[in-house]
């Protein structure tokens, strides 16, 4: 049985890319007129769309097939055309069919899903953790693994960008991660402050943070760049302006990047935007 839904999935998913490739365009941040998802930065966002493109091609042909089903059953059974009505009032053999379709339709949908949200919750393989903790209105981190690398991350105003630096999604410091590892980010929020959540499209990740509560998730960046992602649940009045910034780059980069951050994020020297 798995073996044939995986099967009738990347069919379909080869048709929607098919249909879709123009839209596929900048990875890890939006493009203008977008329509579908970013381009997937990790394993796990790859899945979600597959799943999507899965699912969205079981509703078109349910739509389709409803559609023409009452177009039909309005013209055959019409007043004009259809002068002596039929008495009938049960018929067991569709009764069965109109149960049993619905209900094998979501055995397909069920099997792949419960295996899609097993895997955004396996954390049998962390490399290492950052935690994101979510300010009014900036993000902060840190590296537990790492000497306890602590910073801030905010947004950079519009007439400071420097080119190729993308409108309301890019920060001072970034998130700065190595490719290829399984990173896994506890998410919370500073105690005195509200709810935020720490989104980053094209890693399929939407995390919220609470005051008070440790969420987890995890990302595995494939390729080196630029990712990017926005607070998303409504925190006040400075909602839009509170940008994740990550770069993903090689081992060795990291371990450098590493050395570096330890001197300039020291904890008596904290770059700390609350005590700015
Ligand atoms: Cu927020």
């Amino acid at each position: 049985m798995n073996i044939n839904i995986c099967g009738i999935m990347k069919f379909f998913t080869f048709l929607t890319s098919f249909l879709t490739a123009n839209q596929i365009l900048a990875k890890g941040q939006p493009t203008e007129w977008q329509l579908g998802f970013q381009e997937a930065g990790s394993p796990l966002m790859q899945q979600l769309i597959d799943f999507h493109d899965f699912v969205f091609w079981i509703i078109t042909a349910i739509t389709v097939f409803v559609f023409l089903l009452l177009a039909y059953v309005c013209v055959r059974f019409s007043a004009k055309n259809n002068k002596k009505p039929s008495t009938t009032t049960h018929n067991a053999t569709l009764e069965i069919a109109w149960t049993l379709i619905p209900v094998l339709l979501l055995v397909v949908i069920a099997i792949p899903s419960f295996r899609l949200l097993y895997n955004q919750n396996d954390f049998t393989n962390i490399d290492m953790t950052i935690k994101a903790t979510g300010y009014t209105w900036w993000w902060g981190y840190e590296y537990p693994d790492h000497d306890g690398i602590t910073f801030d991350s905010v947004i950079v105003e519009e007439d400071e960008l420097e080119e190729g630096q993308p409108r309301l999604l890019t920060t001072d410091y970034q998130l700065v991660v190595p490719v290829n590892k399984n990173i896994k980010m506890q998410i919370t929020s500073d105690p005195s402050g509200v709810i935020h959540s720490w989104a980053v499209p094209s890693l399929g990740v939407k995390m919220d943070a609470i005051p008070g509560r440790l969420n987890e998730t995890y990302f595995n960046i494939k390729e080196p760049g630029m990712y990017y992602g926005q607070c998303s649940e409504l925190c006040g009045v400075g909602h839009g302006f509170m940008p994740i910034s990550i770069r993903a780059v090689t081992e060795e980069e990291f371990a450098s990047w590493v050395e570096t951050a330890k001197e300039e994020f020291a904890s008596d020297n904290n770059n700390n935007y609350a005590k700015k």
